[in-house]
């Protein structure tokens, strides 16, 4: 089984559809699992991050899972606004406030940006996968980055995908995240281009 220590339903879903061709795959979330304890977050890179969400789940539940067979799977992502010094970044979840709906999120940053002119307006989403158990010690996980650039949108568009989706603009497609279908997002995006990176191990792992 793989475990996927995330309570995103974004992130979920594009695991999901991004790792539905593995053979005898069983991925479970913490959504599923009933598990509603956050991970501390306190890192200053997402690396840091994605590794302390990977030992916080490791610890909750090795009871639980035999981790000499199942795999845990962490994930830390964010934006990064260059002419904002890379903010929100490893605080992309939580920018603006805690209780912000990703719509309100989105119209603080572009409130915030509302000065910065289209060329000052580059920015990229980050995504650090890290992977344990199934014989890779917790202690040297294995982490996969990758990252996808663009621009900062003057406007919100788009219905699909999730948080700042409807206000990034990738190089590759003339449209935001959130106008693309989800095959587009995954082709060009961060996750789904560090999901391509772990899917060689995890096939791997999973015979
Ligand atoms: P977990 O820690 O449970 O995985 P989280 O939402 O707290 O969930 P992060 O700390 O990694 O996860 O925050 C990532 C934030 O970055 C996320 O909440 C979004 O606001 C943003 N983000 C990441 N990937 C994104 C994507 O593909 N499209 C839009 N926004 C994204």
């Amino acid at each position: 089984m793989i475990i996927l220590a995330t309570h995103n339903s974004g992130k979920i879903k594009e695991f999901k559809r991004n790792l539905i061709q593995l053979n005898n795959l069983n991925l479970v979330d913490l959504k599923t699992l009933g598990i509603t304890n956050v991970a501390d977050e306190s890192g200053f890179t997402f690396e840091e991050n994605a590794k302390q969400k990977l030992s916080s789940y490791f610890e909750l539940l090795k009871n639980k899972f035999d981790f000499n067979k199942n795999i845990l799977i962490s994930e830390d992502s964010g934006l990064e606004v260059f002419s904002l010094n890379r903010q929100p970044g490893v605080k992309s979840a939580r920018y603006g406030g805690e209780k912000l709906s990703d719509r309100d999120r989105n119209k603080y940053l572009l409130k915030k940006m509302v000065k910065i002119p289209l060329e000052q307006r580059k920015a990229q989403f980050v995504c650090v996968i890290a992977i344990a158990g199934s014989g890779i010690p917790l202690k040297t996980p294995k982490i996969f980055r990758a990252e996808v650039s663009g621009i900062i949108s003057l406007e919100e568009k788009g219905d699909n995908g999730f948080g700042y989706d409807p206000i990034f603009i990738s190089s590759i497609f003339q449209k935001t995240n959130a106008q693309l279908k989800d095959e587009e997002k995954d082709s060009i995006s961060h996750r789904g281009l560090a999901i391509k990176k772990i899917t060689p191990l995890l096939e791997k792992m999973l015979i």
